[in-house]
């Protein structure tokens, strides 16, 4: 079969990509069209998103991209545009780092017990689940003359060809879905006042998502009929999917903003013990459940580097591995590290009151953060292993973090596993594949992540030393 082209669209909390992936019988092949900022804006009323400036990289994108067969979009997940009856757009997408969903988890509980809660829709507690940010929104005016509201990428895709869906492995990242059936969780919508009427019908990864618009074809200069086809459009979702493993029993994590830590399971895990320790069931391609935390992620290092006005990151990673380890360490899966600003004071001061040396260079507070991540994602792989009853005998590390070769070692060295890192890309390959499964150019999943072991040539780090230190660091993390 020929060589086909397909354009991912890959939105992170920090850039967009527009990549192209070739996919052949034996052959995928990754290059970048183009690639821009996300600048989230403060404004008086909150923390918003730039989605028209967005929406302005994605045609340059597939500008640059050229002739492709299909395009597909995925980005970071819970966050959403509404749309009046005329289907034009209410006001800038709220961030899920704003501070509106303070306080708003406690009311949602009033009337829907946090244990209820998990028990209809699997999701872990995070303050800015779709759910909490549009009870947060009850009563405002632009709640109140919304007709619909779409998921970021449907709402780019709603753009991009006319047509309105809502993606079903971001849809359950809303709290709003049962993981059980794939369909709305009707009971908890109802209960809490929430009109699934807004959402537009769900589609699944591989569903036709309609064609480019005239106008936009007259924009980016491509000659239609152009497909836009239906992916993981959460980006974890589609990361996870590109993850190369050849046999079963791996975890991943999906490095970058955040870390995603956990397993691919058949079914969801619902248990009281799954939901005290904060495991969420996200849903992913046909039909599988992502048993996975939510961990800060490199979210930490890039706010700290902020701080201290973007210093050279490779120096910075050399002198943080000869800092001794695991000096202090801090709990990687704290919300209170959620908001942006003043990273290395929080850092420091989150080892002051736990009685730890307080970190005060740079390379100290960044190993301080990278140790803390190791540990994190110790603590998540070993957990979700037990509370899923999964064995597990290789972490796989997908996403941006990849090219922090410190935190892979650490990582292997936390979990007494070996690591297997790559691809960088993970989302954009995982948006390629599907879009390639449902035009023909390849098999299934399993046969997706043959071809990814086949031509991605991952890394491979070896878990050095005894784990002990790692285990008596998770246990005085726990003690607290
Ligand atoms: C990662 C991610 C996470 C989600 C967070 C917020 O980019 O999509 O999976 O929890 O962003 O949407």
């Amino acid at each position: 079969t020929a060589v086909r082209s397909y354009a991912a669209v890959d939105l992170g909390a920090s850039s967009g990509r527009v990549m192209v992936g070739r996919v052949g019988t034996d052959s995928l092949e990754l290059t970048e069209a183009h690639r821009f900022r996300n600048r989230p804006v403060r404004v008086p009323e909150g923390l918003r998103w730039d989605v028209l400036s967005l929406y302005a990289g994605v045609l340059d994108g597939l500008r640059a991209a050229g002739p492709v067969d299909s395009v597909g979009i995925d980005s970071w997940a819970v966050d959403y545009g509404l749309l009046d009856a005329d289907g034009a757009l209410l006001g800038n997408p709220v961030h899920y780092r704003d501070t509106r969903t303070e306080g708003v988890a406690e009311k949602v509980w009033a009337t829907v017990p946090a244990a209820e809660l998990y028990a209809a829709t699997g999701l872990q507690y995070a303050p800015f689940n779709t759910l909490y940010q549009l009870t947060a929104a009850r009563g405002t005016r632009e709640l109140r003359q919304a007709a619909r509201l779409l998921l970021i990428p449907d709402l780019l895709a709603y753009w991009l060809t006319g047509e309105q869906g809502t993606e079903l492995t971001n849809a359950s990242t809303t709290q709003l879905i049962d993981p059980r059936t794939g369909d709305w969780a009707y009971d908890v919508a109802e209960r809490l006042g929430v009109d699934l009427g807004l959402f537009a019908p769900l589609r699944r990864p591989g569903d036709p998502a309609g064609l480019l618009r005239a106008g936009v074809l007259e924009e980016t200069g491509l000659t239609g009929p152009v497909p836009v086809t239906t992916v993981g459009s959460h980006d974890t979702a589609s990361a996870v999917a590109a993850v190369p493993a050849t046999g079963e029993r791996f975890a991943y994590i999906c490095t970058g903003t955040w870390s995603l830590a956990g397993l691919e399971l058949a079914a969801p895990v619902l248990t009281e013990e799954s939901r005290a320790a904060n495991f969420t069931n996200e849903l992913g391609l046909d039909g599988t459940v992502r048993y996975l935390r939510n961990i800060m992620g490199l979210w930490l290092l890039q706010e700290c580097l902020r701080a201290w006005g973007e210093p050279d990151l490779g120096e910075l990673l050399r002198e943080a591995a000869g800092v001794p380890a695991l000096r202090s360490v801090v709990d990687a899966g704290d919300a209170a590290f959620l908001a942006p600003g003043r990273m290395p004071e929080r850092i420091a001061e989150a080892c002051r009151v736990s009685g730890q040396p307080v970190p005060v260079t740079p390379a100290e507070i960044t190993r301080c953060i990278l140790d803390s991540l190791a540990l994190a994602h110790r603590r998540a792989v070993e957990e979700a292993r037990r509370l899923a009853d999964h064995p597990v005998d290789v972490v796989h590390v997908v996403g941006g973090g990849t090219r922090n070769t410190l935190l892979c070692q650490l990582t292997a060295d936390a979990c007494g596993l070996p690591v297997v890192a790559g691809p960088t890309e993970a989302a954009a390959l995982g948006n390629v594949l599907v879009q390639a499964r449902a035009h023909g150019s390849v098999g299934d999943r399993a046969d997706m992540r043959r071809l990814l072991a086949r031509t991605q040539s991952p890394t491979r780090y070896e878990p050095r030393g005894d784990s002990g230190p790692w285990r008596e660091a998770a246990a005085r993390l726990a003690a607290r």
